[in-house]
């Protein structure tokens, strides 16, 4: 079945791509037969401030957030394939921060897949965490020795890095979850500390892992174990909001973001549904959710970067979230306009 649903994934990447490279190709022949007419300014990605995507100049994918001591510190990866290439090309990450949710810093790269010596590519989604006064930064690579994707842990005395490997070694390769077929099975990590100091990673590709982490933040400790989640496919995200975990993740594909809720991290969790659906032009939907000065957020990506915005030059939006009475979420409305400056 899980051989099935990957290969049926690719399947539809790859046909997905293909599709959105002919519609590039219109385009820029809609473009260039327009040029000889009227001249006009070079497509440049823009740098103004406001709306979405919120990051302008570069693209930017698989968003995480920490809020710390009143700022918002946003992690992406960075999506480098030139215009017309329907492959991820990830060498780096990315780190910018804000106060207010609109104006966003960017800060020197702080982690790069060649800070991981025993990795060798693709830089896919990841996730800081604070404790003990220090941030750990679990990524998804490829791994340089053990067939497939794993995930390697960086370290850092502040937010903005710069950050170094923590162990030397991957947390968590292929050989650790060896009933799954998939080579890019361990990936996309999201880590929660709880309220009695236990710290959880949960990872995975069509099926969802979770294992606990040692004190140290560097360490599994104990087994790796599954969750049953429907369609899960991938993109976990674990937050907590008055009471409730939330386990939220990317189902199907092209992907939506759908939602499970506990009152134990250690499950069981019941399924909830959609909270936002398939992001425009972008097949993967990857989300991060944070509550900042009395407000909550959802941030995620699409290809919303004219001309050559898509699956593999995705860029990071935000949009509010709201919560229902009962704790379970009201759907996103995605939106052109974003969010409005945080006081
Ligand atoms: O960016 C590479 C991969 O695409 C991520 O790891 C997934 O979550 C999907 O967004």
């Amino acid at each position: 079945m899980q051989t099935n649903l990957s290969t049926l994934k690719t399947s539809v990447r790859t046909l997905l791509g293909t599709r959105l490279a002919a519609l590039a190709g219109l385009t820029l022949a809609a473009s260039a037969a327009l040029a000889q007419t009227a001249p006009m300014a070079p497509p440049t990605l823009g740098a103004a401030v406001g709306g979405n995507p919120v990051i302008k100049n570069k693209y930017t994918a698989d968003p995480a957030a920490m809020v710390q001591k009143g700022t918002v510190y946003l992690y992406t990866g960075h999506d480098e394939a030139p215009p017309r290439q329907e492959r991820y090309v990830m060498n780096e990450w990315l780190c910018f921060s804000s106060t207010d949710m609109v104006n966003w810093t960017e800060h020197p790269v702080p982690l790069k897949v060649s800070d991981f010596s025993w990795a060798k590519g693709d830089a896919w989604a990841s996730q800081v965490i604070a404790r003990n006064g220090k941030f750990y930064w679990y990524a998804a690579v490829e791994h340089g020795s053990i067939k497939g994707k794993a995930i390697g842990v960086a370290v850092a005395d502040n937010p903005t890095g710069p950050f170094k490997d923590a162990r030397g070694t991957a947390i968590v390769s292929s050989d650790m979850t060896p009933n799954d077929k998939i080579d890019w099975a361990d990936i996309d990590p999201t880590v929660f500390v709880d309220a009695k100091g236990q710290g959880y990673l949960f990872w995975g590709n069509t099926t969802c892992y979770y294992a606990k982490l040692k004190p140290n933040m560097t360490e599994l400790d104990g087994p790796i174990q599954t969750i049953k989640l429907p369609q899960f496919t991938e993109a976990p995200w674990v937050h907590e909001h008055n009471g409730w975990y939330y386990l939220s993740y990317a189902s199907q594909f092209p992907e939506k973001i759908v939602y499970a809720m506990s009152k134990s991290l250690e499950g069981p969790w019941e399924y909830k549904g959609i909270l936002n659906e398939v992001a425009g032009n972008s097949n993967t939907n990857h989300q991060a959710i944070i509550d900042f000065k009395g407000q909550s957020y959802f941030i995620y990506h699409n290809g919303g970067i004219n001309p050559d915005g898509g699956s593999f030059r995705r860029s990071v939006c935000i949009d509010y979230l709201y919560y229902n009475k009962d704790g379970t979420m009201k759907r996103v409305v995605m939106t052109t306009e974003g969010v409005k400056a945080a006081k």
